[in-house]
């Protein structure tokens, strides 16, 4: 598998408890490199457009208050096979599920207040990386 890139964001449920760190210690442990970072605050009209995907889903209005609700930091992660090795490294979306030493096993506080974001695939990797970072921003 070749080096790829991924898109992360770190929610508003950990960055309230101060978990960026922590949750950034365990990207690196897992070989996957921040190569940008930034703390942002959505407006709840950036987090529709985001989770857009969701928009029928009975959860979006409520992810779409969460995600608004205080900062978040988003962030580009680059490493062999990097898209599937964030999903292994968040764990299950419902931390109940989450095998243990995952992101979400230990920090998620419920399923929809999960911790972190990650991409599912390569096409949606591309577009949400550049839905938040220019060309310019990523320091590979
Ligand atoms: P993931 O974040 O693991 O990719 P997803 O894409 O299915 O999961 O859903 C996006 C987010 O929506 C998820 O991180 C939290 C929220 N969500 C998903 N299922 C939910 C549910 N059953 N109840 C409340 N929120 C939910
Ligand atoms: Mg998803």
């Amino acid at each position: 598998m070749a080096v790829q890139r991924t898109f992360s964001i770190i929610k508003p449920d950990a960055t309230r408890r101060n978990l960026t760190g922590a949750i950034n210690a365990k990207i690196e442990a897992a070989g996957l490199r921040i190569i940008a970072q930034k703390r942002i605050h959505l407006t709840k009209a950036q987090a529709g457009q985001f989770y857009a995907v969701h928009a029928a889903r009975p959860f979006y209005d409520e992810l779409c208050e969460f995600m608004a609700s205080e900062p978040v930091v988003v962030q580009v992660l680059e490493g062999e096979d990097a898209i599937v090795k964030y999903r292994e490294v968040m764990g299950a979306t419902n931390p109940a599920d989450a095998a243990a030493g995952t992101i979400r096993a230990e920090f998620a506080e419920s399923v929809g207040e999960n911790s972190v974001h990650g991409s599912d695939a390569p096409d949606t990797a591309a577009q949400e990386i550049s839905f938040f970072f220019s060309g310019l921003e990523l320091v590979g």
